[in-house]
């Protein structure tokens, strides 16, 4: 999978293919996630991200799971339920994608401003080897201090990602070293406060739109006491 990490060179070639075939190399980018996307998505002949997620009707029931948050304590998606939960799966020493998603949640938790203790923000390491629950409380603190970041063995972490259908693969190094990439799905998840699956979100979303869906979906719980 060395394309994974190679693929700067990927955009300008696509540029000479078919439509059909570029927007399969950009789904595969987008598979493969961090690093690739800068380039891809900015792209002159390849379609940007969708304006909109994509919104699973009837939402999907999701497996409850339990991981190690920053505090060091366990936390279980049922311990969030009452609330949206807007979910990102990545890695702290991420170059390039997970800091600009992080960024975004919280121009979007500065958007909801009060309402946003209403809603929960996620991110799930996919490099439980790296990311303690201290390396984690350490990198979301530079985002936002109210985010949850949660971590754990990688089969752990992969088995929860496949109801998400996230997917993610380390590059291959050396055991003995330190500074590593992790290829991993980019998408974002917007969980309702029932804890079923209800919006798939591309990387690069824009923050309006997420906010409107999570106070849409606010409002709609307040309808429904
Ligand atoms: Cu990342």
């Amino acid at each position: 999978m060395r394309l994974l990490y190679s693929h700067p060179k990927l955009p300008a070639a696509a540029q000479h293919l078919s439509p059909l075939l570029a927007l399969s190399l950009l789904t595969m980018l987008l598979l493969a996630g961090c690093g690739a996307l800068n380039n891809v998505v900015t792209g002159p002949t390849i379609t940007p991200a969708p304006p909109s997620g994509t919104v699973l009707e009837p939402p999907r029931d999701l497996p409850d799971f339990t991981l190690t948050a920053q505090t060091g304590d366990p936390l279980s998606l049922s311990d969030l339920r009452g609330k949206p939960v807007l979910m990102a799966f990545g890695y702290t020493h991420c170059p390039d994608v997970c800091p600009v998603t992080l960024a975004q949640f919280n121009q979007i938790a500065r958007a909801l401003g009060e309402d946003a203790g209403r809603a929960a923000f996620v991110f799930v390491s996919v490099d439980g080897r790296r990311d303690t629950p201290e390396r984690l409380a350490q990198y979301l603190r530079t985002f936002n201090p109210a985010f949850i970041g949660l971590t754990g063995d990688p089969e752990t972490v992969r088995q929860v990602g496949a109801d998400y259908g996230v997917y993610f693969e380390y590059e291959e190094v050396a055991a003995s070293q330190a500074d590593y990439l992790v290829a991993h799905t980019t998408s974002w998840f917007l969980v309702d406060p029932e804890g079923r699956l209800r919006i798939i979100y591309a990387y690069g979303t824009p923050s309006e739109i997420v906010t409107t869906d999570i106070r849409a979906m606010l409002a709609q719980d307040e309808s429904a006491l």
